[in-house]
């Protein structure tokens, strides 16, 4: 599908936006939050094309929107000119903008590749990236790149933390040995987060992990927080050689029967907790 068409298919270009909490055709307002886009956007067009995605509905990305992958310019452009669509910042996302200010830091080849693919309009997308914030709070739910540290308050957590923790009671913080930190939180709000690619999303009792690494080949996972229902797409190619770490399978539940994944039952926000391990798959 061609973009203009997907665009039209979905009122990218429709105009003036009623302010309604209904879609056209009477379904309610969704909160689809994405897995890391790392420049997958023939990807993420599938995704919104496969749920219909509406005027009313709203796109949370879990950041790194760019780097590795085949098209930035086109996730940025979207993310920039369309309000449904938000993020956090991602590690390679504030990398860029280091980058950009010339700050004296090892870039990886990605990372310089990405900035030649912007440069042409540098000011732009230095001022996007740099407007993205480290959380979103969705009242239930709490979406940030990497992950947190348990029992601190979100607002008194460290930046690096937020854009790059992995594992608890290592040294590095962005060590995959030590306990993964979502293995250990507890918090009120279920995380929603990215940067830790796994073939499955990570699936924690108040966490959940929609990396699943669609720049590496797999494929582009999202969140619908209305419904606590997960959604992914296959990737339309391998666009970069996936770690092993990215191969090896996550700490998870599994995933939920066939019979589970059609007819979901919706739910309202802040009671997906109950069904964690039963969570249906479109
Ligand atoms: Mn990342």
């Amino acid at each position: 599908m061609i973009v203009e068409d997907w665009k039209r298919g979905v009122g990218l270009e429709s105009g003036d936006q009623e302010l309604d909490s209904q879609n056209l055709d009477g379904s309610v307002q969704r909160t689809i939050v994405v897995g890391d886009l790392h420049g997958c956007y023939d990807e993420l067009i599938d995704l919104l094309v496969k749920l219909d995605f509406g005027l009313q509905d709203r796109v949370v990305a879990v950041g790194d929107l760019i780097v590795k992958g085949p098209k930035n310019r086109e996730v940025l452009d979207l993310f920039i000119s369309d309000r449904r669509f938000s993020s956090v910042l991602g590690n390679h996302d504030r990398d860029l903008l280091q980058l950009w200010a010339g700050e004296n830091l090892k870039f990886t080849k990605a990372q310089q590749e990405a900035a030649r693919e912007l440069e042409f309009d540098r000011g732009k997308y230095f001022s996007y990236l740099s407007s993205l914030p480290l959380s979103i709070d969705l009242g239930s739910h709490l979406v940030v790149h990497a992950g947190l540290r348990p029992g601190i308050p979100v607002l008194q957590q460290e930046a690096d933390d937020l854009l790059e923790l992995r594992t608890l009671g290592r040294k590095k913080r962005t060590s995959r040995k030590g306990i993964p930190w979502y293995e250990v939180y507890a918090g009120e709000q279920t995380v929603l987060f990215g940067h830790w690619p796994a073939m499955e999303p990570r699936n924690a009792p108040h966490a959940i992990g929609l990396d699943t690494g669609c720049v590496y080949g797999n494929r582009l996972t999202a969140y619908m927080v209305e419904t606590d229902q997960l959604v992914s797409v296959p990737a339309r190619s391998i666009y970069r050689k996936g770690s092993r770490a990215f191969t090896s399978r996550p700490v998870t539940a599994e995933l939920p029967a066939a019979d589970q994944r059609t007819n979901p039952k919706p739910l309202s926000p802040g009671s997906t907790k109950s069904i964690h391990a039963g969570r249906p798959v479109l």
